[in-house]
């Protein structure tokens, strides 16, 4: 067998061939190279969602189906190399989710870790075993797995963000368990800002013990990280390919804030233009602010802020903002990690 050449079939090998596949077998050698490639070969493509198209859609949806039947009233966004497969990228699922004025999204639990980047209207809630969080935009909030979660809009505004699941990584292990809460809302038993208070000031209750893997913050609001971005820009040490990068973190290890996905936000001056770089963590980008395009495998994506993009894995990529941009960023780098197949590389590097 080779990894660079398929065997030539002849007329004895394809006599061979005929007669296993009824027995459920076949030849590993005539399918080495698609099972063990050289390289990451993805199904996914690079593609963009403009905001401007997908939000009048949503609002649409928001007339024809309320959040309470729909349980949640989400438009996937499929990445076009992988029609009707529920993913944004070949591990991970998005969606933009809108709740109106007045309605409640269910509470319910499953397995499936889930975040949510809150793009546009103000003031909405999650809630998460107990405490409610408000959300504005450019908030990114976690919803650990198991943990019972409702939505619920009690403002003047519809609300949309982006939901990004591990989705396809629970059909791979064949992992998926859900359940009803059994009312709309699960009861109130925290208040607002109980989780930020005890987790979210660089201290941890003394006798702290982790249930689970996931970061016991559950809302880490823009305005903290954005802060962090202003006050990191005056010291001007942008690195080449990322511009000042950060990314989220359970305060109990470090690790990244959810068990399967890793989020990032990052913040890259005008007219910057950034070093090619490509990882196998396939990348979906949301602009938080500003404007730019960015290459992803040889194509031009020019995006605006709520746009949502993706990069596939090992795709190289480069941003070039207009104006300053923040971006924020997801994918399953962290899962990656846990399992030592994560590689990426800057391609000005010698490699
Ligand atoms: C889910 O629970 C939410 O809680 C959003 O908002 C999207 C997609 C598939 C399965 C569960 C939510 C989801 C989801």
């Amino acid at each position: 067998m080779s990894i660079t050449e398929t065997p030539e079939v002849t007329p004895e090998r394809a006599r061979y061939y005929d007669k296993i596949q009824g027995q459920n077998l076949s030849p590993l050698w005539m399918v080495f190279n698609r099972l063990i490639s050289r390289e990451p070969r993805s199904d996914c493509r690079p593609h963009l969602w403009s905001y401007a198209e997908l939000k009048p859609l949503l609002l649409e949806a928001g007339g024809l189906i309320t959040a309470k039947e729909a349980e949640r009233r989400v438009l996937i966004l499929e990445n076009p190399g992988m029609p009707d497969s529920g993913r944004i990228t070949t591990s991970l699922y998005a969606g933009l989710q809108l709740v109106l004025p007045g309605e409640v999204a269910p509470a319910h639990r499953h397995t499936q870790t889930a975040l949510r980047f809150v793009m546009d209207g103000n003031g909405a809630y999650t809630a998460v075993n107990g405490e409610r969080t408000l959300m504005a935009p450019g908030d990114f909030v976690i919803t650990p797995p198991w943990a019972w979660h409702d939505h619920g809009n009690d403002t003047a505004e519809p609300m949309i963000w982006m939901d990004g699941l591990d989705i396809p990584i629970l059909q791979f292990f064949d992992a998926s368990f859900a359940e009803p809460y059994g009312a709309d809302e699960q009861p109130v038993t925290r208040q607002t800002g109980d989780s930020l208070a005890r987790y979210g000031a660089n201290m941890l209750p003394v006798d702290h013990a982790p249930d689970g893997l996931a970061s016991p913050i559950f809302n880490y609001p823009y305005v903290l990280s954005r802060e962090a971005l202003e006050k990191m820009k005056s010291q001007q040490e942008w690195d080449p390919c990322h511009g000042l990068k950060l990314r989220y973190v359970n305060p109990v290890d470090g690790a990244a804030a959810m068990p399967t996905i890793s989020a990032f936000i990052q913040l890259l001056p005008a007219g910057f233009a950034s070093a090619p770089y490509r990882s196998t963590d396939a990348t979906v980008f949301s602009p938080v602010e500003g404007s730019g395009y960015s290459m992803i495998g040889g194509e031009r994506f020019d995006w605006v802020e709520r746009d949502v993009f993706v990069a596939p894995s090992w795709a190289t990529v480069t941003h070039h903002p207009e104006s300053e941009s923040v971006l924020f960023s997801f994918s399953d780098r962290t899962c990656q990690q846990k399992l030592g197949i994560f590689r990426e590389q800057r391609l000005t590097d010698p490699s």
